[in-house]
């Protein structure tokens, strides 16, 4: 019996331009909804039961908070260790009876009309906003239309296509479109002429130096190099070589190329003398200026199997929980350490490696984030010429493991590339990887305004796009977010 609230007519409508002020929505700064397990129920029921963000999902399945990702914690908490809740989590305390996971839907709909943080929206129009009930900086707030005539010849709506041309010009190729460009561009017959344009500027800066480099760039924080011990190590301390991880980001992500390959990708990619990119297959040898990548084809999963994705994320661990950590963060945009994507594994977690993940206050992190890991205990992190290979007894030192079941996504899984597959399939992927270009281009994150162009651009993402980077930036363009002023 879900809700489906978003489709509220009334409340869609209520939407439109607008800017946000204080904290950033439901991607702000939140921490646990996953805790509101632990009070209930009373004191005999200490146990973690991180369950909140799925069964909130599965009461409002249509709010932003659950479209491609998960609620975070501080819909409801203040702080989740020691627990505590701001208002909205304190109205749903008031009213939940018996069994967490049996009567929160019902407790949810019961407090929908409340406002507990005082700011004139009620609970469930902040969640249908995407803004947190819970918090008073947390609000929409609705931009008046512009008065005055708007300048008919190049306006479509509000969309400004002389502004849009100036946006694409600026975004892709890294210049202002000259005094000739604005003339002819102003000469042109009608709107589609003067949008065609601008697509046809976009097409040709997408295989450029300034674009290629853009996209480099987002690939900095998910690749996380490390100068000092590169290929070119400057003090002789190379433990592997990231170029070829940039690489294969750059390659997956231009050139109408399958953006899932980032995480499925079972080959290498090389750059030709004039910066034009081609696979390689099969394992690489160390050679000439490049380093090697030793791991045999059939375990690869693209981004998160390279050999310094290991080195930087592995390193000398048996359990390696910090690697699934980032590539759940980098690729699905879900940080567990901040209580982000809490789809927890019953009987998770298994403490194999007696770290004490057992007790409430990890339980409610590990019981996801252990068995997302599992399968990345085979891989090598820094050893020698091993380094990122895989062997099969490398858990065997772990004191408990029994070749535990990894699971993503609640989804068991027989091995990493089974994992990748998996992660490249799901809305988080198509998400996130939206979200990223989304961001670059804007320079801001999409917020309420951009509710509904936001979700058409990620969902399009596979179905209207075939995962190709390029075409989502295209379809971008011509979306308000980019071209109204
Ligand atoms: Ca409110």
């Amino acid at each position: 019996m879900s809700m489906h609230v978003a489709e509220n007519g009334k409340t869609r409508r209520a939407l439109g331009r607008g800017r946000r002020r204080g904290v950033a929505g439901l991607q702000g700064a939140l921490t646990a909804l996953c805790a509101l397990a632990l009070w209930v129920g009373g004191a005999s029921q200490v146990e973690a039961k991180p369950s909140g963000p799925m069964l909130f999902c599965s009461a409002y399945p249509d709010v932003p908070a659950c479209q491609g990702q998960l609620p975070q914690c501080s819909l409801c908490h203040t702080s989740t260790s020691p627990a505590a809740w701001n208002g909205y989590g304190l109205d749903l305390l008031t009213v939940l009876t018996g069994n967490f996971d049996e009567s929160l839907e019902e407790a949810l709909v019961e407090i929908e009309g409340k406002d507990p943080d005082g700011d004139g929206v009620s609970s469930l129009d902040e969640l249908l906003m995407g803004t947190l009930p819970g918090d008073v900086n947390s609000f929409f707030e609705p931009v008046p239309e512009p008065s005055g005539p708007a300048n008919p010849r190049f306006d479509v709506g509000n969309y400004d296509q002389r502004f849009a041309l100036r946006r694409a010009s600026l975004t892709f190729c890294g210049q202002s479109p000259s005094y000739d460009d604005l003339k002819s561009f102003d000469a042109l017959d009608d709107d589609d002429a003067r949008q065609a344009a601008i697509h046809e500027l976009v097409d040709g800066c997408l295989t450029q130096a300034f674009w290629q480099e853009a996209i480099e760039r987002l690939g900095d924080q998910r690749i996380r190099p490390v100068f000092a011990v590169g290929w070119d190590s400057p003090i002789g301390l190379s433990l592997a070589d990231y170029e070829w991880d940039y690489r294969l980001f750059r390659y997956a992500l231009t050139g109408d190329r399958d953006a899932r390959e980032l995480l499925t990708a079972d080959y290498h990619v090389e750059e030709g003398p004039d910066g034009s990119l081609r696979k390689v297959e099969g394992e690489i040898a160390r050679s000439g200026g490049a380093g090697p990548q030793p791991l045999v084809v059939e375990r690869r999963a693209g981004m998160v199997s390279t050999q310094w994705f290991f080195v930087i994320n592995t390193m000398f661990s048996a359990l390696p929980r910090t690697t699934a950590a980032q590539a759940y963060r980098a690729y699905l945009g879900m940080d567990i350490a901040q209580d982000q994507g809490l789809i927890p594994v019953a009987g998770e977690p298994l403490d194999v490696d007696r770290k004490g993940v057992q007790q409430a206050e990890c339980a409610a992190c590990h019981s996801t984030l252990d068995p997302l890991s599992y399968t990345f205990a085979y891989y090598e992190g820094i050893r020698g010429g091993a380094t990122g290979t895989y062997r099969a007894s490398r858990p065997n030192g772990i004191r408990d493991w029994d070749d535990p079941q990894t699971f993503i996504f609640g989804e068991p899984v027989d091995d990493l590339p089974g994992w990748a597959r998996v992660a490249a399939n799901s809305d988080a992927f198509a998400r996130n990887t939206a979200q990223m270009l989304f961001e670059h281009v804007l320079q801001r994150e999409p917020g309420p305004a951009d509710l509904a162009e936001f979700e058409g651009l990620w969902r399009g993402f596979g179905q209207d796009d075939g995962y190709s980077a390029n075409k989502l930036l295209h379809r971008l363009v011509d979306t308000d977010a980019f071209g109204v002023p």
